[in-house]
């Protein structure tokens, strides 16, 4: 079993395991080079060799106990028959999708278009250490379903009106999306994922009463599937604020990963008897190291007595500088 494994089930729990969201992407000269050659940012997903290549490059550089496959949440809706684009300094841009013919329809190449993302998870595991872990991903159905009908405007608040449109349909394509989500996560397994990480990036859009349908619910229903595939899951309702708290007594992942609006110190005292992961904030790392080491012994001091991995509040950001990633993880490791 890998150290990430191991530690989430409770063996060897002397050290805090490290990774980091977004480790293998642009903040890294290396992936950039290679971004610059494939314009196209789904085709590199699509490009298993590549890909495989772009999860290994941080654990190359620095001492990390996990890699992540280098995929995207987006990839689902791909697998759907959405088009996927990436528009400079804006974001995704997905073509229309009809949610009727969704609910309707059994899209049967799903997998095959999904292929080489299996692909580069075995290919990755052939060349990773034995000890390391290999996280798989998926976005939960409501953060998939914010860009695949675009559920949010440009200020990142919620589309009422869209919103109010669908509504009626919301709870059938949630569930929809969460058998293909399913199938995304097995495949991902049996090509050699052992922890799965579910991405809920945009929970903290859910108007309160809905709580339940659209974010607990689903989340529940994908943990019991990696569970009964006995697969470590992680998961990462961002934004919820003390909602936190109901989600691990209702959900029960195996690991919680917080955001840095949470204080630590509530973590600790109403998040009891589960493995916490991350919560500094990335935009720490803009500043000098000495700070950088203060903020992330703040972490490690709250949960000193708690399974604890190192990671953060939310995706290292494009201007990271590598050499700080460096220190702190040195830092990390030399304190167990
Ligand atoms: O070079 C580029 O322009 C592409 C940038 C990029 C990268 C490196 C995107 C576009 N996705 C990724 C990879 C990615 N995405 C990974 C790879 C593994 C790793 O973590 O190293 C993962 C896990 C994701 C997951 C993802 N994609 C999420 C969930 C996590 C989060 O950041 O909240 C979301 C919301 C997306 C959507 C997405 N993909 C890319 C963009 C620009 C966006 C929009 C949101 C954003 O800007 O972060």
């Amino acid at each position: 079993m890998s150290i990430l494994t191991n530690f989430i089930n409770g063996k060897n729990n002397s050290c805090h395991p490290v990774w980091f969201m977004r480790q293998a992407g642009r903040y890294l000269p290396e992936f950039r080079k290679i971004r610059l050659k494939n314009p196209d940012f789904i085709k590199l997903c699509l490009n298993s060799e590549l890909s495989s290549e772009i999860t290994l490059q941080p654990l190359k550089r620095f001492d990390l106990d996990a890699a992540i496959i280098f995929s995207d949440i987006l990839m689902v809706p791909y697998g759907l028959g959405q088009t996927v684009t990436f528009k400079k300094n804006f974001g995704p841009v997905l073509s229309k999708f009809n949610t009727k013919e969704f609910l309707a329809n059994t899209p049967n190449n799903f997998s095959e278009k999904l292929k080489p993302v299996y692909e580069a998870i075995s290919k990755t595991r052939i060349k990773l250490e034995n000890r390391k872990s290999l996280i798989g991903f998926v976005g939960a159905p409501w953060t998939l379903l914010i860009y695949m009908i675009s559920l949010k405007t440009s200020e990142n608040v919620l589309n009422v009106e869209k919103f109010k449109s669908v509504k009626i349909n919301i709870n059938n394509i949630l569930e929809n999306l969460t058998e293909y989500l399913k199938i995304h996560i097995n495949n991902q397994i049996k090509a050699g994922a052992d922890v799965i990480q579910i991405f809920d990036s945009w929970a903290s859009l859910i108007p309160g009463e809905d709580i339940n349908n659209y974010c607990y619910k689903p989340n529940l229903d994908l943990v019991e599937y990696c569970k009964s595939k006995k697969t470590p899951v992680i998961c990462f309702p961002k934004g919820i604020k003390r909602k936190y708290k109901d989600f691990v007594e209702i959900v029960k992942p195996n690991v919680i990963n917080i955001d840095y609006n949470l204080d630590p110190m509530w973590v600790r005292d109403n998040l009891k008897k589960i493995c916490i992961q991350g919560g500094m904030n990335p935009k720490i790392l803009f500043q000098e190291n000495k700070k950088i080491i203060k903020e992330a012994t703040k972490y490690l001091d709250a949960f000193k007595d708690r399974s604890y991995i190192f990671n953060l509040g939310h995706g290292l950001l494009p201007d990271t500088n590598p050499d700080k990633l460096e220190n702190l993880i040195k830092f990390i490791k030399e304190k167990k």
